[in-house]
């Protein structure tokens, strides 16, 4: 490893971003030789956007058992699917400017497979799906009816996601019909996470309602491949949150991963992903973007435009949040 990197590691871990394993692919072996992947020792991790601590709970439960890091992936997102305090994400999510709430997932596993749902209505676990799309059918990616209605065909029930408190949000956004996404909505937001299992194999999903009454038929980054998620198991896994249009035009997650493939530590790569937005932005100062990222050591790292993001963490039976460092420094 170059010096550079070394140090940058060094300097990443003394933050408390991913202590020992951070330093892990700077291990040597005796005669001097970088040791191989297959030498190094899986450490099992889930790392979430924002602040989801019982997400990352259940998803590390999963993996401490020695469950796959597709199942740790999808039990974690289905607890914030289901609390309806969090208004981005599944039941209880902001609807679209119609009093619509439409919800957006993926999944994406270890062999590169990958399954979505995009702009679905009545259905309270779109990871679930997204799960079934991939694992049941010849298609990557179903969108609105025809998601809501193979949903039902594989036994999940429809249900009203528009909750009292949500209807009377979005009643009041009416009167005046602003579209103004905010920045950080108090560290509430789209989840995506990546997980390593005790075999080493990365697993990630990302689900969301999309940004707060998006026109009817917006579909954000979140369930778009090499957008708002990007697995690669030999390299590692990337994920967003926030303005997902500039995320789309940068294929952000996908560029992440590439980055970390030619040698970039995740703290490098998501830095660099996000400094891809802000340099062909220049209303960068009006969204915000943030990315998390890990690689095949269990190394992460994670950047945004504004502070206010952070990583929720379990590694290691202990689990931490990390608040990001941003390219708008506070004042
Ligand atoms: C979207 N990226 O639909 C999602 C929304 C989000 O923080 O992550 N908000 O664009």
């Amino acid at each position: 490893m170059k010096r550079r990197n070394f140090l940058k590691d060094a300097s990443i871990s003394a933050l408390g971003l991913a202590a020992s394993p951070m330093l892990v692919s700077c291990e040597t072996s005796k005669n001097n030789q970088k040791k191989t992947e297959q030498e190094l020792p899986i450490i099992p991790v889930v790392i979430a956007t924002w602040r989801f601590h019982n997400a990352t709970k259940a998803a590390w439960e999963v993996l401490e058992k020695g469950g796959s890091s597709m199942d740790a992936i999808e039990a974690g997102c289905r607890i914030e699917e289901a609390d309806v305090t969090n208004t981005t994400v599944g039941k209880g999510g902001t609807p679209d400017r119609d009093g619509t709430v439409t919800l957006d997932a993926c999944i994406m596993n270890k062999e590169g497979n990958y399954g979505a749902v995009v702009c679905m209505e009545n259905i309270a676990h779109p990871i679930s799906v997204a799960r079934k799309v991939m694992e049941e059918t010849p298609h990557v990616l179903l969108a609105g009816k025809g998601a809501e209605e193979f949903a039902v065909s594989q036994g999940f029930k429809r249900e009203e996601l528009l909750t009292e408190a949500s209807k009377k949000a979005w009643e009041k956004w009416k009167k005046k019909s602003e579209y103004k996404p905010v920045i950080n909505i108090e560290n509430h937001d789209t989840i995506g996470m990546l997980a390593i299992d005790k075999n080493g194999d990365i697993s990630g999903g990302c689900t969301t309602s999309g940004l707060a009454y998006k026109m009817a038929g917006r579909v954000g980054d979140s369930a778009i491949i090499g957008s708002g998620l990007f697995i690669d198991n030999s390299i590692g896994g990337a994920t967003a949150t926030g303005m997902g249009e500039e995320v789309l035009k940068t294929v952000g997650s996908y560029l992440i991963v590439e980055l970390m493939r030619q040698g970039r530590t995740p703290q490098e790569a998501c830095e660099e992903g996000v400094k891809r937005i802000v340099s062909s932005n220049p209303n960068y100062k009006n969204f915000q973007v943030g990315y998390v990222a890990v690689n095949k050591q269990g190394a992460f790292g994670c950047y945004c435009i504004h502070s206010g993001f952070g990583i929720s963490a379990y590694q290691k039976g202990k689990q931490s949040y990390i608040p990001s460092q941003s390219y708008i420094k506070k004042v």
